[in-house]
Order: structure tokens, then sequence, then C-alpha cells
């Protein structure tokens, strides 16, 4: 079993260092501009790129990401929506379970089927637990698991879930409030479940400023996740990063 992007999350949550991972969706890739956003996200240390979408319409999981390959040494990690999304290209797959749901088939369908190709194509596997949590909007990621988020308000349910991942042997929990969120998932839930559990915790969704991204590695967070801010507006990387790397 592969480790070493593992390893390098592994390192840094334990020397109390927050890391920067930029959400690519593979459907909003703008090939042209790609070179030199990669180029900032090298100046800045962006520490992982997550690759993936809850829906896809284009399948060039493997050219966009040799591409991406030929741009950068930082690692490619699968953010999968659905077991579609398993490309030989990347590095690793965040090999996720909706924990957070009642749905079987985003608890353990897509994994049985993913399995195999993750086996055979050597994708270092992260496992995951994945939680969605109200964000203000019904995100796509919301939507398209068919499942109810966590309530914002409600703290407890969401330590309690992350727990229960953590005693099932999960290595990382990620709480999500979908890509283009309203709201980021909130501080007091992001404490909850850093109090109640030892594993590293990804965060994202709907963080939009080197604000919200401090507040977040504050309350708690590991790894910080925006994909959408810099859809928007890729200056936003070099501000956003500091606010992770000088925290
Ligand atoms: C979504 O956590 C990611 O799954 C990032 O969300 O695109 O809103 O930054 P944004």
């Amino acid at each position: 079993m592969k480790s070493s992007i593992q390893n390098g999350i592994n390192q840094r949550v334990s020397s109390n260092k927050k890391q920067l991972a930029v959400l690519l969706d593979p459907d909003k890739i703008d090939e042209l501009a790609l070179p030199s956003f990669v180029a900032q996200m090298q100046q800045h240390q962006v520490g992982l790129i997550f690759f993936g979408g809850s829906l896809l319409t284009s399948f060039e999981l493997d050219r966009q990401i040799g591409l991406l390959k030929s741009l950068t040494t930082i690692p490619i990690i699968l953010f999968p929506g659905s077991v579609q999304q398993v490309s030989a290209a990347a590095d690793g797959i965040l090999f996720l379970s909706l924990v957070s749901s009642r749905n079987p088939e985003l608890l353990i369908g897509q994994q049985i089927l993913a399995a195999p190709m993750v086996k055979r194509a050597g994708l270092e596997v992260l496992p995951t637990a994945y939680m969605l949590i109200d964000g203000g909007n019904t995100t796509t990621a919301i939507y398209m698991s068919g499942s109810q988020p966590l309530p914002a308000n409600k703290p407890a349910i969401a330590a309690c879930t992350a727990l229960a991942a953590e005693m099932l042997g999960m290595k990382y929990l990620y709480l999500d409030a979908g890509s283009g969120a309203l709201n980021h998932p909130p501080v007091e839930t992001i404490t909850a479940i850093k109090k109640e559990t030892t594993l590293p915790l990804i965060v994202g969704g709907g963080i939009k400023t080197p604000e919200e991204a401090h507040n977040v590695a504050l309350a708690g967070a590991d790894i910080i996740v925006v994909g959408n801010a810099f859809e928007q507006n890729p200056e936003l990387l070099g501000t956003i990063a500091a606010a992770i790397n000088n925290f």
C-alpha cells in the first residue's frame, strides 16, 4: 500500500501546520489559464490538489490530470462524486464514505464497484469519512447525494458522526458544505469534531476569504479546501494561501 501522501499530510498535522488544498472541478478547468494558475499554486506552497466533482459532464480525466502533472509535482488526489471518476493518472484518491447520510449507495455501494479499479490503478488510498453539512443552500453535492446534510446548528450530531467514523477505522474526516455553499461549515461544528476525535480534519465548501480560511483553521481544520472562490477570482490564491501558511 502506498503511503507517501498520507505521510506528508500526517507529518504536517503532527507539527500543527495547516495545509491548503485547491479543488479543481474537471468541468470548469480553463486549460489556457491553467499553467499560470498552477505556477501560482507552486509559488504559494499549495499542499494538495483535489480533483473531481459531484456531477461530471466532460470525461477527460486522464488527459486533464496528465496535463496537470506536466505542470506540477503537487500531489493530485481524486475527490470523486462517483465510480466514474477513478483515474490511474492521479496520485491518490479520497476513498469516501458519506457517513452523514443513510444512502447505502454512497456509504458502501459505489465503493464496492470502485475498489478493484482503484487497486488496479495503484492509487494511494485515503480512507475518508465524508460529512456533508448544511451551508445555507442546496449545493450540487447535497442534491446529488440524495441525503440530508448535517444540520448547521447541531454540532453534537456532527461530532458523534465523526467519532463513529474514527471508531470504524477511517483515517481522515472531511466536513464539507459542498462547492459553492453560501456559508462554510460552522466553526462551532469544527471545534466540536476536533474535541471528540483525533483524526486529521479536512474542511471545505463556501470558504471565500482569507479571514474565513483563518477562522476555519483556528477552529481546528487541518486541511482547508477552496475551489469556487478561485474559479471566480484566481488572484485570491495568494492571500488565502498566506492566511493558511502563516497560521
Ligand atoms: C467542495 O470543499 C470543496 O467539495 C470546496 O468548496 O468550491 O465552495 O470552495 P468550494
